[in-house]
């Protein structure tokens, strides 16, 4: 595994990307609408990983129920793995709660996720990402 991003939940994307860009300086690697998880988010890109900040779309959008109960923050850590269905069989095998019961492909098929439930770290939601290869 490695850290793939930090995805922190903000109100206002625009506003946050300006900070993250204008004041701390970082390389903003691409801003895009993920309908599949009703969010759009902007990319950071930090050393050998990423920082992800994310706006809801919708009022039932995981990042804006998160808001509204614990506040702007960080939402969650993502870790690459190569293959996002092997390690929810391992995952689940060992006793994890995992959030989707089948693996999304989001991002026009470039990404496959699941997330472990905060339950299972002690209070941490754990994205899994895959890379996806195209031929
Ligand atoms: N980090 C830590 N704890 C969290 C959390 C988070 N991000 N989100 C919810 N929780 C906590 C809740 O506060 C609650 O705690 P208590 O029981 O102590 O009150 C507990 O987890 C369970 O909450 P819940 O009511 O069962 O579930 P929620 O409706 O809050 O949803 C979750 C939680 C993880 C299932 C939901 O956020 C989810 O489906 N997440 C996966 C999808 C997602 O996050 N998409 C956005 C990112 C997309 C991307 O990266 O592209």
């Amino acid at each position: 595994m490695k850290l793939d991003h930090i995805g922190i939940a903000v109100k206002n994307l625009e506003e946050a990307v300006r900070f993250y860009k204008d004041v701390l300086g970082l390389e903003l690697e691409g801003i895009e609408e993920v309908p599949e998880e009703n969010v759009r988010v902007a990319m950071f890109k930090v050393g050998d990983t990423h920082i992800e900040l994310l706006q809801g779309t919708t009022q039932d959008s995981a990042i804006s129920k998160f808001i509204e109960k614990k506040g702007e923050g960080i939402h969650h850590i993502a870790v690459r793995v190569d293959d996002v269905d092997k390690s929810v069989e391992t995952l689940k095998s060992r006793g994890a709660v995992l959030v989707y019961e089948k693996s999304k492909l989001v991002s026009r098929g470039s990404r496959k996720i699941n997330f472990v439930h905060p339950k299972s770290t002690g209070g941490v939601l754990l994205e899994l990402v895959e890379r996806v290869k195209h031929e």
